[in-house]
């Protein structure tokens, strides 16, 4: 780990916002019924019932590149998958909530799917899965990713540029994903990340914000399996997508990782707004290959691990 940066860097963030701590996933929603993530901060209730996956990131921070071959990457430091899943239907608009987004901390929205049907401990969906054999496919690099503007930083950003993650932040924190048409019947984890630039100039400044929910797809007989890319596959540490200085006179942006799968459907930016909670969704936990039923918080998620010490930087 780099020497903390925060002295010199702090120049770069606009004076008059506080700063504020990073985030998390707070919920999604589908068809307006919520699902709840989970919050990583301490004294934090979370249900059981939650479908975002457990982490030991009790400083809501990120994964630097440094870490882009360790398991942290794949869902988080310490990522642990829970009980339940929220159940979607393939074609179907998920709407991913941050608990806010923090201004100047630009960079990619990337969304990925890893299907858990087959895999080893899949009895119980993505609750038993090793999660290193979660094999991911990209379904939205949030293209263009960066768009040249005139005047200021949109939101306290970067003058001359509007980032997805300021498109996310105009839709109250949020980003839309349709779940790949087509797809087959079973659990999938959606990873969805925002990769943040603003000390990406520096070796290993970069910060990777990977958060992970469970997913209970309802597609098709026969419908298509996803196969993809190990997450500790993704990135290097010198991928000019990782490794650049935001403020030198960017001409344009190369996404890391993977493309986005044939047929994958991202909404565009335009479509990017604020869907309306409803209601609270049942999630469901998985019996038996497609056979599922509704979570009724019995059952407990595996052992929790311990949280290990903080990251140092903001
Ligand atoms: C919050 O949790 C910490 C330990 O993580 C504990 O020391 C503290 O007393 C708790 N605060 C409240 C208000 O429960
Ligand atoms: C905006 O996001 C916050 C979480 O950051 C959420 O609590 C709130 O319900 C959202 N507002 C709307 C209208 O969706
Ligand atoms: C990034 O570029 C800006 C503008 O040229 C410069 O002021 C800054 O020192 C650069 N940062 C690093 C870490 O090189
Ligand atoms: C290369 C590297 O920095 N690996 C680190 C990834 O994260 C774990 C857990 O925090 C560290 O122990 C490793 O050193
Ligand atoms: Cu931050």
């Amino acid at each position: 780990m780099p020497p903390p940066l925060l002295r010199t860097l702090l120049p770069l963030l606009p004076l008059t916002t506080p700063v504020l701590a990073h985030s998390h996933l707070s919920h999604i929603l589908i068809n307006g019924q919520l699902y709840h993530g989970f919050d990583p901060r301490p004294n934090q209730s979370n249900t059981a019932s939650r479908v975002g996956w457990w982490t030991s990131a009790t400083d809501d921070g990120f994964v630097t590149p440094a870490n882009y071959t360790h398991p942290d990457i794949i869902c988080h430091r310490d990522g642990t998958s829970p009980a339940a899943h929220a159940p979607v239907r393939a074609g179907d608009r998920i709407h991913v909530q941050w608990n806010g987004w923090p201004v100047g901390h630009v960079g990619p929205v990337l969304t990925y799917f890893a299907g858990c049907a087959g895999l080893e401990g899949s009895e119980a969906g993505c609750t038993g899965v090793d999660k290193r054999e979660l094999r991911w496919t990209k379904v939205d690099d949030s293209e263009p990713v960066l768009e040249f503007v005139e005047g200021a930083g949109i939101n306290g950003g970067v003058p001359g540029q509007r980032w997805a993650s300021d498109v996310l932040i105009a839709a109250n924190n949020s980003w839309q994903v349709e779940v790949p048409r087509g797809l087959a019947t079973g659990p999938y984890v959606l990873r969805n990340e925002v990769i943040a630039l603003h000390y990406a100039a520096e070796e290993d400044g970069a910060q990777n914000y990977p958060l992970c929910m469970n997913l209970w797809v309802e597609g098709e007989e026969g419908g298509m399996e996803l196969d993809g890319f190990e997450a500790t596959e993704f990135y290097k540490e010198d991928d000019p997508g990782v490794w650049l200085n935001v403020s030198a006179g960017l001409k344009s942006y190369v996404v890391p990782g993977p493309t986005v799968a044939a047929g994958a459907t991202p909404v565009p930016y335009a479509e990017q707004t604020i869907s309306l909670f409803e209601a609270e969704g049942t999630p469901v936990v998985v019996l038996r290959g497609t056979e599922t039923a509704p979570f009724s918080g019995g059952a407990s998620p595996t052992a929790e691990p311990r949280a290990r010490g903080r990251y140092d930087r903001s």
